[in-house]
């Protein structure tokens, strides 16, 4: 049905529902890219872009997306990039972010865009360093679970369980996945999110948000890699939406690593549903299965703690408020 209504009634019939949601008619990406038919990194550049608008810079560490927009002199990218070596996104994306303010360029999204090899693993020094000092950046971290570009290696994203070229079905990954929000977080940054584009709404929302903001940004999307997580071409969407509904992936926004907020509360289908998607579960057994489903709901009781105590700093900032605002008054009223 809502197919049949037109763009401002859809936009007007928007509740939580993703599926009502109508992206920004703005296309910063062109086709005639080369990546793998039903790439989700691709899909999470073109709704990235869709919400920072023309006036950004990305800035790609090796990855598949050092290679998606395709050969010089040919690009799929309206907007500049610059590819820079492995470990270097977020350090490269503060100093072009400070190459334009010396030249007095204001309002340019600087975005360090990166995949999970070169986020969790490789590039976590130079980003802690960055985010300690709290550059101006955004840094997208596209999370397809492995090092894709280079044949689906293992990395810290990984998650328990998984088959890759480097934990191979008779000996999969023993190590749960590390907790990027978590490890972000702990430096303090004023905004970091996780998303995915099987909820576009919460995706754009996040990244304008984000460029709203000065300081160190972080958005963390889960994007799916149909070859690599063996998938069919056409489910990457559905898988977005079951990592979500399932449990195994909060849509989470947290500001100075002290507020946290659940920005979509999952309905908690079988994880199952969600691992059985994909040919890189395909040996677990029930016990595995087991072991994932109490890793995420023990995670996911230190994650609501965190929310409850979220609720409680924020009254208690907002009984500081008053009563600094009570205090100013009295003040004034004394003077006059
Ligand atoms: C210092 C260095 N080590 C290794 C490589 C080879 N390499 C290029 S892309 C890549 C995989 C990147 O994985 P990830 O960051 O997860 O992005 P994805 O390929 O999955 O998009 C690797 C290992 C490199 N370019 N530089
Ligand atoms: S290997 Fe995966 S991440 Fe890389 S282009 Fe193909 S689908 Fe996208
Ligand atoms: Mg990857």
């Amino acid at each position: 049905m809502l197919e049949k209504l037109d763009r401002k009634a859809r936009k007007k019939a928007r509740v939580h529902d993703p599926r009502n949601y109508v992206l920004d008619d703005i296309e910063l990406m062109t086709p005639g890219h080369v990546a793998c038919p039903g790439c989700g990194a691709t899909m999470c550049m073109r709704m990235a872009l869709k919400a920072l608008g023309p006036n950004t810079v990305m800035i790609i560490p090796a990855c598949c997306w050092a290679v998606i927009p395709g050969p010089f002199p040919y690009t799929a990218l309206k907007v500049p990039g610059m590819c820079v070596a492995f470990e270097t996104a977020a350090i490269s994306a503060t100093a072009v972010k400070a190459a334009y303010e010396m030249q007095g360029k204001t309002g340019i999204n600087v975005v360090a865009w990166a995949g999970d090899g070169g986020t969790f693993d490789i590039g976590l020094q130079s980003l802690s360093g960055a985010a300690e000092r709290n550059e101006d950046f955004i840094y997208v971290c596209y999370d397809n679970e492995a090092y894709m570009n280079t044949g689906i290696q293992r990395s810290g994203a990984t998650p328990y369980g998984a088959w890759t070229t480097t934990t191979p079905v008779h000996h999969p990954k023993g190590e749960f996945k590390k907790n990027l929000l978590d490890i972000i977080a702990a430096h303090r940054i004023p905004y970091a999110a996780t998303a995915t584009v099987a909820f576009p709404d919460d995706l754009t929302r996040k990244l304008k948000k984000a460029a709203s903001i000065r300081g160190s940004k972080l958005i963390h999307i889960f994007s799916p890699c149909p070859p690599g997580q063996k998938i069919h071409e056409n489910q990457s969407i559905k898988l977005s939406r079951l990592i979500v509904e399932t449990g195994m992936f909060p849509l989470l926004e947290v500001e100075y690593g002290k507020y946290w907020k659940l920005t979509h509360e999952p309905e908690f289908r079988p994880v199952e549903e969600y691992l059985g998607m994909q040919g890189r579960f395909r040996h677990l057994s029930k016990k595995d299965v087991e072991v994932i489903r109490r890793n995420m709901l023990a995670d996911w009781k230190t994650l609501r703690a965190k929310i409850e105590l979220s609720e409680r700093f924020r009254e208690e900032d907002r009984k500081q408020e008053k009563a600094e605002k009570a205090a100013a008054r009295r003040k004034k009223k004394a003077k006059a």
